[in-house]
């Protein structure tokens, strides 16, 4: 449970660590693809592995609340050239965030180690993929799609559900011929989720820890930190910090974040303060 080979590159969770975000998505000056966006992506990817990145997640289609589906031939266009470019300099893993079978196939074929996958490999011919990759894989729960999942998020016991769901897609990898040592499991934070929901999972996380698989958590600038502090996009990185060190204490081993030196060092004094062995 410790140690996990992504390809080749091993990512070591004896501590929490810290998945840096690559957003792959176009702004008003390009399309993505063209060489800039692929160079600034590149040297943001070595900034956040100086930082302290344990492992740099790629992703190229937005999941984020009312987001449009992107298209397959958009989303390689995006993630290929990058992960290209990072994936023999680096001497951390590179995961791909998608839900396409032929993103994961082309990704791993560029030198991703690690498919982190929202729809937990439930898009036809996921699973298979995965399988025939031989690359770890992290299933994630969410309730819906993006572009609707918060209409009107409903659960009658939102911990044991994702539970429930998480363990119920473990079986289903594992028959396809995943192994245990390759999966990890995500309870999908703002994915088709009130507040109160996302703030049962983060207190009751422990819960989802006993699959006895590692948990990787998402919590960086999303509403429920928003909403909670009345704060923009650009302004709620202390109350991430106070998410993830909480998501720490109770198990998490893999925190995703934009912000990754602060989150690199709230980790490290709480791993300090959990796995005191001075006094
Ligand atoms: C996540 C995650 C992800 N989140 C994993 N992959 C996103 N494994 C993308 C909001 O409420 O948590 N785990 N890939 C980003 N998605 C969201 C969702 C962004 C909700 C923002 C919100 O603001």
């Amino acid at each position: 449970m410790f140690v996990v080979d992504c390809a080749g590159k091993l990512l070591d969770l004896s501590r929490p660590r810290v998945m840096g975000i690559l957003n792959i998505t176009p702004d008003s000056f390009s399309d993505g693809g063209d060489f800039l966006s692929v160079d600034s992506a590149i040297e943001q990817a070595h900034r956040m592995v100086e930082e302290g990145a344990a492992i740099i997640d790629v992703g190229g289609e937005s999941t984020r609340p009312g987001a449009p589906p992107v298209s397959e031939a958009e989303e390689l266009d995006r993630v290929i050239p990058v992960i290209e470019g990072i994936a023999s300099d680096l001497p951390v893993p590179i995961s791909i965030d998608t839900s396409k079978p032929n993103v994961m196939r082309a990704a791993v074929a560029a030198g991703a180690g690690l498919i982190n996958d929202v729809m937990a490999l439930q898009a036809v011919g996921a699973i298979e993929a995965a399988a025939d990759l031989n690359v770890p894989a992290c299933l994630m729960h969410m309730q819906g799609e993006p572009r609707t999942m918060q209409q009107s998020p409903c659960y009658a016991d939102v911990v044991s559900e994702v539970k429930a769901f998480l363990a119920q897609r473990v079986d289903c990898c594992i028959s396809a011929g995943i192994p245990r040592s390759h999966l990890l499991v995500d309870p999908g934070f703002g994915f088709g989720k009130t507040l109160g929901h996302n703030l049962a999972l983060l207190r009751d996380l422990q819960q989802i820890t006993e699959l006895g698989l590692p948990v990787l958590v998402g919590l960086s600038r999303k509403s429920m930190i928003g909403v909670l502090l009345d704060e923009s996009v650009g302004n709620r990185m202390y109350g991430g910090l106070a998410a993830a060190v909480l998501a720490a204490e109770r198990g998490a081993r893999i925190i995703r974040t934009h912000d990754v030196k602060p989150t690199v060092d709230a980790l490290a004094v709480s791993t300090a303060v959990i796995n005191n062995k001075m006094g």
